[in-house]
C-alpha cells in the first residue's frame, strides 16, 4: 500500500513534468519490470530441462496482457529445441536502488558461467551480458543470447532490420544448411532429437535477416517491440524449421576471446498510451439451467474502474436482441494480476439464447435450458476416447485418424536405461527376454497417453478402472462407434450394438492382460526408444516402419525378405518388475472381470485369474522386500487399492488395512482423500457412513474456504502442468459427497466445475473442452494433430497455466505447451465420470 502511495505521487509528479516518463518502466516488489502494458520478467521462471519444453522461462516478456517473448538468455544454438541444453541460474541478485536484476547462467557440461544484468532504461530494458573468462574455445560461434517471440502473434505482421521491411512468415519456409554432427552440441542428457537418415550431419537454420536494429510488428502497436544491438549483430531465426514448438528466434553471437561487458541490447516494447485490458467476462459457454446459480466472474485490469451493473440480453426468435435484466456489479477482490467482480444473473430463468453486456463489451451469446448438459460427455466418449485406440485403424467418414500401429510388436527394453519420458530400466529386465529380443503379442488394445502415443501401463489402469467405474455407477448404453478387435478397426458414427464404454473396458483389459500373461507381470511403460520419434506428430502408425530392427541390416536397410529393417525406430517394453504397480493392476483386474462378464466371459475370466497370480506374488515380493527397498518400485498398496481389493475379494484384512490407513490419512488431507471414503460407502456398515459424516463437515469448510481463495472458488493449481483435473475431481467429489450427505454438502457447488470447465476462468472465457454444447470452446489443443492448429473433440485441456509470479495463461492461437493444452487418457476418462456424476445429479 506504501509503495502504491508512493507511486503515485512519483506518477503525479512525472506526469506533471514530464509526460513522456510516465511510461518508464519500473522495478516492482514482485521483481519484475512494469509499466502499464509492459511486463519484463527475468528468470521469474527457471530453466528446468529434459521434459519441460523450455518455452516458459528466462527473460519473457507479457506485452499487452500476451505472453509474446520467452527464452531470453545465452543459449547454445540458433533456435534452441526442447531437449537442448538450457542455462542453470544459481545466482539471481534484485537490486532496486540501481533498477537492475543480475544473474549467472551456468552450463555445467562446459564450466560456462556468463553473467546477464538487466537494467530498466527509460521506457524498455537494457540487458548486458559479462564474461569473467572467455568463451570456452568449443563454444565459440555456439553461445550466444537468445530472445524468442511467439509466432502466432507476429506471423503476417512486419519487421524492419536496419530499415527493411519484411513480413513474418506464416509458416517456416526458410534456408537452412547442413552441418558435419562433430559440431553438434550434446543435448540434454545425450539425448538427440532428430534421425540424419545417416548422413552423419545436422541441420543449422540460417537467419532470415541480420542488422543491428530490428523492429518487430510496426504495424501492431500492442505487438511492436525494438531491439538495438550496440556492439554486434542481431540475427533473425524461425525455430519451426526444426521443430514445429519453435518461436522466432532474435540472436546475438557472443565475441570469442573476449570478457568484461561482451554484449549490450537495448530494448524497447511499445506502451500504448492510456491501454486497459479488455475485461475478461467469464460464464458457462455451454449455458445454465433455468433453475440454476448464474454468476459471471468478470476479471479487470486493476486500473479499470468496476461498473455500477451489467445486462442480459435476450435474443429474440426473429433475431432482435433486447435487454430483460440488469443487475448489481459485487467486487470480489484482487486475485494476482487483476480485479474481479462478480455478476449475479440467477433470476434469469426462463429457456432461450442470452448474452451479457458489461459496458461496451459484449459476449457470445449463451442458452438457457434444461437440457444444456446432456452433451457434455458426448464428444469425450464418442471422439476423443477411440481415436486413442491403440494397436487400431481409426476412420471417421473420409477421414482416417490413423493406421494401426506398430504392427512390429515391442522389444525389451535393454537394462540401465534412463528413458527420455521419465521411465527407466533397471539393473535386469526382469522378464525372460534379452535385451532388445521381440516379446511377442503386447502389440493389442490399451490407450495412446496423451499428446504422444506411449502405453503408461499404470495411466491405463487408472483408465480401465473410470471406465468399470463409470460403467457400474451408470451402465451407459450409449452405442456411436463401432470396434472391432478381429479386424482391429474402429470406425466412428457407426453404432455396432454394443455399448462403447463395455468395449472400451475390452481393449484396455486386452492390453493389461497381455502384459501380465506375457511377461508376467505388468511392464512401467510401452514406449519409444529413441527420442527422434518420440515428438511425432500425425499419424500413429507412420512413427515406426513396422518392420522389427535387425542388427545385421546396414542403417536404413531393409532385409531381402521384406521382414526386418535396419532402422532403430522400435518401440520397447520397460519392464522393470513393481509390485505396487501389480497390486494396483490386481484391483484393476478384479474389476474389469466383473464388467466384463456376460460381454466377453473369456477374457473376464483371464482378467480374474491375472488377478489373483499378481496380488498373490506382489504381497510376497512386498513382504520379502527389504526395508531399505520398500520406497522403491512401489510401496504396499494405498487406500484406494485396498478398498478395491476389498470389494473384489471381500476378505476381513482389506477393509480392516483400508480402514487403518483411511481415517489419518482423512485426517491429514480431507479433500485429497474424501472421494475414496464416500466411494466406500455402498460396501461398508452405517456405522462407517456416520463415522464419515465430520469430515464431510470438514470438507465443507474447505469448500468455503476456497470462496475466499479465489473468485471461482474451486482448487487453482499452481504447477507446472494446469489444473484441470484437480477441478474435475472436486465436482466429481460435490456430487458423490451430495448423494451420500446432501443434508452437508449442496448439489449447487457441482456448478463450479461447470462453470470453470466451460468458461468461467482466468485469461479468457472458452470452454477448456473441446466439446460439443460449448458456444466457443477452445479452438487449439496440444494433441497429436496439434501441428495443424487442430484439437480432438471432446478434449480437456489442463486450462489456465500459472507462470511466476502472478501471470495466468492459456494460448488458444498456440496450441504446443502441454502444461495448458494437452490432455491425457486419465484425466479425459476422469471427466467422463464427472460429466456421468454431474448428469445423473442434476437429472436427480
Ligand atoms: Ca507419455
Ligand atoms: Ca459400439
Ligand atoms: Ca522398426
Amino acid at each position: 500500500m506504501r509503495r502504491l502511495l508512493f507511486l503515485s505521487v512519483v506518477m503525479l509528479l512525472l506526469a506533471t513534468f514530464n509526460d513522456a516518463s510516465s511510461q518508464d518502466l519500473i522495478l516492482n516488489d514482485l521483481e519484475y519490470f512494469e509499466t502499464q502494458g509492459v511486463n519484463v520478467l527475468v528468470y521469474n521462471n527457471l530453466f528446468t530441462g529434459g521434459f519441460n519444453d523450455e518455452k516458459t522461462a528466462g527473460i519473457e516478456l507479457i506485452h499487452h496482457g500476451v505472453r509474446t517473448s520467452q527464452g531470453g538468455a545465452v543459449r547454445l544454438s540458433n533456435t534452441p529445441e526442447q531437449w537442448d541444453l538450457v542455462p542453470a541460474i544459481p545466482s539471481r541478485i534484485v537490486n532496486h536502488s540501481s533498477k537492475a536484476i543480475e544473474s549467472i547462467l551456468r552450463y555445467e557440461d562446459y564450466d560456462f558461467d556468463s553473467r546477464v544484468v538487466v537494467t530498466a532504461k527509460g521506457k524498455g530494458v537494457e540487458i548486458s551480458v559479462y564474461l569473467d573468462k572467455p568463451v570456452p574455445t568449443v563454444l565459440e560461434g555456439s553461445a550466444g543470447f537468445n530472445l524468442e517471440f511467439l509466432p502466432s502473434q507476429y506471423w503476417g505482421k512486419i519487421y524492419l532490420m536496419d530499415g527493411r521491411n519484411n513480413r513474418f512468415p506464416r509458416y517456416a519456409v526458410g534456408n537452412t544448411i547442413t552441418r558435419p554432427n562433430s559440431e553438434k552440441l550434446k543435448q540434454f542428457k545425450g539425448y538427440v532429437t532428430s534421425d540424419d537418415r545417416g548422413t552423419g550431419r545436422f541441420i543449422d537454420p540460417l537467419p532470415l535477416e541480420t542488422g543491428r536494429t530490428i523492429i518487430l510488428a510496426p504495424d501492431d502497436p500492442e505487438r511492436l517491440v525494438k531491439i538495438i544491438s550496440h556492439d554486434t549483430d542481431l540475427m533473425l531465426f524461425d525455430g519451426r524449421v526444426l521443430a514445429q514448438n519453435g518461436w522466432f528466434v532474435v540472436r546475438s553471437l557472443l565475441p570469442a576471446g573476449k570478457t568484461g561487458k561482451v554484449l549490450t541490447w537495448t530494448i524497447e516494447p511499445n506502451a500504448i498510451k492510456g491501454w486497459t485490458r479488455e475485461p475478461n467476462i467469464g460464464f458457462s459457454q455451454v449455458g445454465y439451467l433455468p433453475s440454476q446459480q448464474k454468476v459471471s466472474v468478470i476479471e479487470l485490469d486493476k486500473r479499470e474502474k468496476p461498473l455500477e451493473k451489467a445486462s442480459i440480453y435476450k435474443i429474440t426468435d426473429n433475431g432482435d436482441a433486447a435487454e430483460i435484466f440488469s443487475g448489481k456489479i459485487v467486487p470480489w477482490g484482487d486475485y494476482y494480476k487483476y480485479h474481479y467482480v462478480k455478476f449475479d444473473f440467477s433470476s434469469v430463468n426462463s429457456p432461450g439464447i442470452y448474452y451479457i453486456q458489461y459496458g461496451d463489451f459484449k459476449t457470445n451469446n449463451f442458452l438457457i435450458g434444461n437440457n444444456v448438459y446432456d452433451k457434455i460427455t458426448d464428444a469425450t466418449s464418442d471422439i476423443w476416447i477411440p481415436i486413442h485406440m491403440n494397436h487400431m485403424f481409426v476412420n471417421e467418414a473420409y477421414r482416417v485418424w490413423h493406421g494401426e500401429p506398430f504392427r512390429e510388436g515391442y522389444l525389451q527394453a535393454p537394462p540401465n536405461t534412463d528413458h527420455f519420458d521419465l521411465h527407466f530400466q533397471g539393473p535386469t529386465t526382469d522378464t525372460k527376454y534379452k535385451a532388445l529380443e521381440l516379446i511377442p503379442g503386447l502389440n493389442i488394445g490399451g490407450f495412446f497417453d496423451a499428446g504422444d502415443f506411449d502405453i503408461e501401463t499404470g495411466s491405463n489402469i487408472s483408465v480401465v478402472q473410470n471406465f468399470v467405474q463409470t460403467w457400474e455407477y451408470f451402465k451407459p448404453q450409449r452405442d456411436q462407434t463401432f470396434i472391432d478387435q478381429k479386424q482391429r478397426y474402429v470406425d466412428l458414427h457407426r453404432p455396432d450394438g454394443i455399448p462403447d464404454i463395455l468395449q472400451f473396458i475390452e481393449h484396455g483389459t486386452l492390453q493389461l492382460v497381455a502384459q501380465a500373461e506375457i511377461i508376467g507381470h505388468m511392464a512401467q511403460t510401452l514406449s519409444n526408444s529413441v527420442l527422434d520419434n518420440y515428438h511425432h506428430l500425425g499419424d500413429a502408425a507412420s512413427i515406426t516402419d513396422g518392420l522389427p530392427y535387425n542388427p545385421n541390416l546396414g542403417p536404413y536397410e531393409v532385409a531381402s525378405d521384406g521382414r526386418s529393417s535396419g532402422v532403430k525406430d522400435d518401440m520397447w517394453a520397460f519392464t522393470t518388475r513393481n509390485p505396487g504397480l501389480d497390486i494396483r493392476a490386481a484391483t484393476m483386474f478384479a474389476a474389469t472381470s466383473r464388467a466384463l462378464k456376460g460381454y466377453n466371459d473369456d477374457l473376464s475370466a483371464r482378467a480374474l485369474q491375472q488377478s489373483k497370480r499378481l496380488l498373490k506374488e506382489a504381497t510376497e515380493i512386498l513382504a520379502n522386500l527389504p526395508q531399505s527397498r520398500t520406497g522403491w518400485g512401489g510401496g504396499s498398496a494405498d487406500v484406494a487399492t485396498n478398498l478395491e481389493l476389498y470389494i473384489s475379494t471381500g476378505e476381513k484384512q482389506y477393509v480392516d488395512k483400508f480402514q487403518e490407513l483411511l481415517w489419518p490419512s482423512l485426517d491429514r488431507s480431507v479433500s485429497g482423500t474424501i472421494l475414496t471414503a464416500l466411494h466406500a460407502i455402498p460396501h461398508m456398515d452405517v456405522s462407517f457412513k456416520e463415522k464419515l459424516r465430520p469430515y464431510i463437515v470438514k470438507y465443507k469448510e474447505y469448500i468455503n474456504e476456497l470462496e475466499k481463495d479465489n473468485p471461482y472458488g474451486v482448487p487453482i493449481g499452481l504447477g507446472n502442468w494446469a489444473g484441470s483435473g484437480a477441478v474435475v475431481n472436486f465436482g466429481t467429489t460435490i456430487c458423490f459427497a451430495n448423494k451420500h450427505f446432501p443434508d452437508i454438502i449442496d448439489a449447487s457447488h457441482s456448478f463450479k466445475t461447470t462453470n470453470w470447465l466451460f468458461g468461467c476462468h482466468p485469461y479468457h472465457n472458452y470452454s477448456l473442452v473441446a466439446t460439443v454444447g460449448a458456444a466457443r470452446p477452445k479452438a487449439v489443443f496440444y494433441g497429436n494433430n496439434r501441428a495443424d492448429f487442430s484439437f480432438i473433440p471432446g478434449n480437456v485441456a489442463p486450462g489456465i497455466l500459472f507462470r511466476q509470479p502472478d501471470h495466468f495463461e492459456n494460448y488458444d492461437d498456440w496450441p504446443f505447451l502441454w502444461g495448458q493444452n494437452e490432455g491425457t487418457i486419465g484425466g479425459n476418462t476422469s471427466y467422463l465420470i464427472f460429466g456421468s456424476a454431474f448428469k445423473n445429479l442434476i437429472n436427480r
